[in-house]
C-alpha cells in the first residue's frame, strides 16, 4: 500500500507540471479525487489490509488526499491569477480617447407637430379617433356628400385599390363612421395620413397628414365654430392671432368656409410667404351639411355641427420656415434633427 501510495503521489506530480490552465487542472482534480479515481480506489483496498494495520494506511490514504487537494487549491489560485492578468491586459482601455456620441432618436416632425395640435384640441373637450387608411368609397365620399360625378372621385385625382375601394383622400372617413354609430353630443378629432394622386413637387405630395375636428350637437352655430378654432389658433402661433375667414366649397359642410390667419413672418405687411397678401390660408370649416347628417344617422332637424380640416404639413412649413413639402418624406438626419423641441 505504502508503495503505490508513493508512485501514485510520483504520477500526480507528473501530470500537475505541464497544466497551465484552470481548465487543465479541473481534469486532473476529476483524474485523482474523482470517485473512480486511484485515491478512491486505495479507500476500498482498505478492507483488505490486515486490521492492526489498517488504521496506519487509512492515515496514509487522507494524508495523500489532503495533499494532492491543498496542491492542487494553491495551484489554481496561481493559475487564476495569471488567467486574470493577461484577461487584464487585453482589456486595456486608453482613457485619453474622445468619447463616443450618441445619438438618440427624437419624433418626426409631422408627428411633433400632430402631437401638439392633439393635446390643444383635447383641452379644449375634443376625443380622438383613428380609422382606416384603405376604406371604401362609400366612407370616403358617398357618405360625405359628394357628388357621383364629383372629379375627387375620379382615378386621376384618387388611388383606387379595386373599383370600390381606395386610399381615403382625407380623415372624414372616421367621423362618418363615428357619427354612424354614435349618438351626439360628439367632441371628435381624427389625426392620420390621407392620400391624393398629385404631381409631387414643393407644395404638393401624394402622402399627407390631416387632423379634422368636428362638433355635433344640439344648437351649435358658427359661434361655436369661430370660438373653437380660434381657441386652437391661438395656443398653436400666438395668442389672438388674427383670423379671417372666406367662403369656400366644399361638399360635406354648408356653408363652407376658409380660414386665413395674418402672416407669422411679416404680421400683415406682405412678404415671400403669404405672397403679399399678408394672410396664410390654414384651414377648410363649415356646417355639417344636412345630407351627410342624415347619411350618419344624425336627425338634422334636431341637431347640427361645424367641421374644419387641416393639414399637418402646412402649419409645420409656416411655423418652422420649410419651404418644401417633399422634405418631410425624404427622411434626411440633417433636416429631421433640426427638430427636438417637444
Ligand atoms: C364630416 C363632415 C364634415 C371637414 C372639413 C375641410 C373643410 C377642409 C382640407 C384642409 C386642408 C383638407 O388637408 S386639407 O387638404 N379640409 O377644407 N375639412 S370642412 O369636414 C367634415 C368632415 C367630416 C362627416
Amino acid at each position: 500500500m505504502q508503495q503505490e501510495i508513493v508512485s501514485l503521489r510520483q504520477q500526480f506530480q507528473s501530470d500537475l507540471k505541464p497544466v497551465n490552465t484552470s481548465a487543465d487542472l479541473e481534469s486532473v482534480k476529476v483524474k485523482y479525487l474523482g470517485k473512480k479515481g486511484p485515491v478512491q480506489n486505495l479507500m476500498k483496498l482498505l478492507k483488505d489490509v490486515p486490521a492492526e494495520q489498517r488504521p496506519e494506511a487509512g492515515k496514509w490514504i487522507n494524508d495523500l488526499k489532503e495533499e494532492i487537494s491543498e496542491t492542487l487549491s494553491a495551484k489554481l489560485h496561481q493559475l487564476i491569477n495569471v488567467e486574470e492578468k493577461s484577461q487584464l491586459s487585453k482589456e486595456k482601455i486608453d482613457i485619453s480617447l474622445p468619447g463616443r456620441r450618441h445619438f438618440s432618436g427624437r419624433k418626426h416632425i409631422v408627428t411633433q407637430t400632430m402631437d401638439e395640435i392633439i393635446d390643444i384640441m383635447i383641452g379644449l373637450g375634443f376625443s380622438v379617433q383613428y380609422g382606416p387608411e384603405i376604406d371604401s368609397e362609400y366612407y370616403n365620399f358617398e357618405a360625405l356628400n359628394f357628388a357621383p360625378d364629383h372629379p375627387a372621385r375620379d382615378m386621376q385625382d384618387t388611388f383606387y385599390i379595386s373599383p370600390q375601394t381606395l386610399l381615403r383622400t382625407h380623415t372624414s372617413n372616421v367621423q362618418a363612421r363615428v357619427m354612424e354609430t354614435n349618438p351626439p353630443p360628439l367632441r371628435i378629432i381624427s389625426p392620420g395620413t390621407a392620400y391624393r394622386n398629385e404631381d409631387i413637387t414643393a407644395r404638393s405630395h401624394v402622402m399627407f397628414h390631416q387632423i379634422e375636428a368636428f362638433y355635433v350637437d344640439e344648437n351649435v352655430s358658427f359661434a361655436d365654430l369661430f370660438s373653437t378654432m380660434q381657441a386652437f389658433l391661438d395656443k398653436f402661433f400666438e395668442p389672438g392671432i388674427p383670423t379671417r375667414y372666406r367662403p369656400s366649397y366644399f361638399p360635406f359642410v354648408e356653408p363652407g368656409l376658409e380660414v386665413d390667419i395674418r402672416c407669422i413672418s411679416c404680421n400683415g405687411q406682405g412678404c415671400m410667404l403669404c405672397k403679399h397678401t399678408g394672410w396664410l390660408e390654414i384651414a377648410g370649416a363649415g356646417m355639417i351639411h344636412p345630407e351627410v347628417l342624415k347619411n350618419c344617422n344624425i336627425d338634422p332637424e334636431k341637431f347640427s355641427g361645424f367641421a374644419w380640416g387641416m393639414g399637418i404639413e402646412r402649419p409645420a412649413i409656416l411655423k418652422y420656415g420649410i419651404n418644401d413639402i417633399r422634405i418631410f418624406m425624404e427622411n434626411d438626419v440633417r433636416f429631421l434633427s433640426q427638430f427636438h423641441k417637444f
